[in-house]
């Protein structure tokens, strides 16, 4: 006889967030706030400003929201957190929780002071950032959680981002506030417990949470959950971890670059062996390669499809970057190509990694291109 396989429910099973609520399917913002609520539940009040959970619980008097929610200005999520514990205490209530809920946007950038105010004074309220990395509710602006080399609709391919994410973690921590923590939607279990722990902690606690968003992220929402576990998290991760645990995260690191897509979740069906870490990484050491020569006016990716590659990010040039399906060698667009050996004029090669070359057609400059699209692919 078959043995049965037992499940075991780890995450609280109230559920103070019902169905029917307007985030886009895969949200990770709203699985940040069902986790949230199982840890802290029912005796809660969020404060809440502009951002996609303004709108996602719904228009009054429906919500999807089994707590009350005081819908603030963009720029006021901890000052109004702070009014309104303060104003709960006057009425002798000293239980419930009362959570500043923002997005990267209302706490990297516009509620930056009112949250620094309040970490200052410690307030005693949680603040949670829900980080989907830019202005999705407005469109996918840039923010200053947006990482390096990132596109959005303010950072378009042609000037994607050349500055590195905030470390909004560092930030918090020279406030010195009781309690800190980082999480991703993808370990519900551990968000949930380092939120119970920050419950019954007094003062100001501040967790970052990754939240992926598959509408600014073009990305499928079936696809959260791993994406939310990616290695760029994983990284960032290691590098925030403060004094007691560097020892660990040393040891992380060394693991880091064992990681398969098999460990990670992407392509597991796919490549489930490959290294996760240096997954094309020789396409983008001639990407680099080709960013620092000054005479490249074009180059076209012929040896592998550009979804692989790391495109602008690595060759971090205004100029033309064609995937394989660009014009053919002999419309003089692109004055270099990243292909096979045996696929490039003798004496051409300007540099080697792994069984790609980079090699240069001629000199330059190159044919105009009205029809080239800096969009992405
Ligand atoms: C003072 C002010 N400036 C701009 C806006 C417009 N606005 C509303 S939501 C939003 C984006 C919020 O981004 P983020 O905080 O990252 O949350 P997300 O939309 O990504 O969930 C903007 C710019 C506003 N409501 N108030
Ligand atoms: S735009 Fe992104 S963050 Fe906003 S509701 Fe949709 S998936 Fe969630
Ligand atoms: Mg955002």
């Amino acid at each position: 006889m078959k043995k049965e396989k037992k499940m075991t429910l780890t995450l609280p099973a109230e559920e103070l967030m019902a169905c029917g609520h307007l985030a886009c399917q895969g949200c990770g913002a709203t699985l940040a706030m069902r986790y949230m609520l199982k840890a802290i539940g029912q005796k809660t009040v969020l404060c809440i400003p502009a951002c996609c959970w303004a709108v996602i619980d719904g228009p009054y008097p429906y919500s999807s929201m089994d707590v009350p929610i005081y819908h603030c200005a963009f720029e006021t999520a901890a000052s109004t957190a702070t009014g309104v514990k303060a104003g709960l205490e006057m009425t002798g209530d000293t239980e419930t929780t009362v959570v500043a809920w923002a997005g990267d946007g209302g706490t990297f950038d516009i509620g930056l002071q009112a949250l620094s105010g309040a970490a200052e004074r410690n307030e005693d309220i949680i603040y949670v950032c829900y980080d989907n990395e830019a202005y999705m509710n407005t469109g996918i602006q840039r923010s200053s959680a947006t990482p390096y080399g990132a596109w959005t609709t303010t950072t378009p391919v042609k000037h994607f981002k050349t500055r590195p994410k905030k470390d909004i973690v560092a930030i918090m921590a020279a406030h010195r506030i009781p309690y800190i923590a980082t999480a991703s939607v993808s370990h519900p279990e551990d968000f949930v417990k380092k939120m119970k722990k920050a419950k019954d902690i007094k003062g100001t606690r501040f967790f970052h949470v990754y939240a992926p968003c598959p509408t600014g992220w073009k990305s499928r929402p079936e696809d959260t959950v791993k994406l939310a576990r990616s290695p760029t998290l994983f990284i960032r991760l290691a590098g925030w971890v403060v004094a007691p645990a560097l020892l660990a995260a040393a040891v992380s690191a060394a693991r880091f670059q064992q990681l398969t897509f098999g460990d990670l979740g992407a392509y597991e069906t796919v490549k489930p062996q490959a290294s996760a870490y240096q997954d094309f990484a020789d396409v983008n050491r001639l990407l680099s390669a080709a960013g620092g020569r000054p005479d490249v006016c074009g180059l076209k990716v012929e040896a592998v499809h550009m979804a692989w590659a790391g495109g602008y990010t690595y060759f971090h040039r205004d100029a033309r970057l064609y995937s394989h399906l660009g014009p053919p060698r002999s419309a003089g667009k692109y004055n270099y190509v990243l292909s096979w050996p045996q696929a490039v004029p003798p004496g051409s090669v300007v540099a080697r990694a792994g069984p790609y070359v980079l090699a240069q057609l001629f000199t330059g400059p190159c044919a105009p291109d009205a029809a080239f699209s800096w969009r992405l692919p």
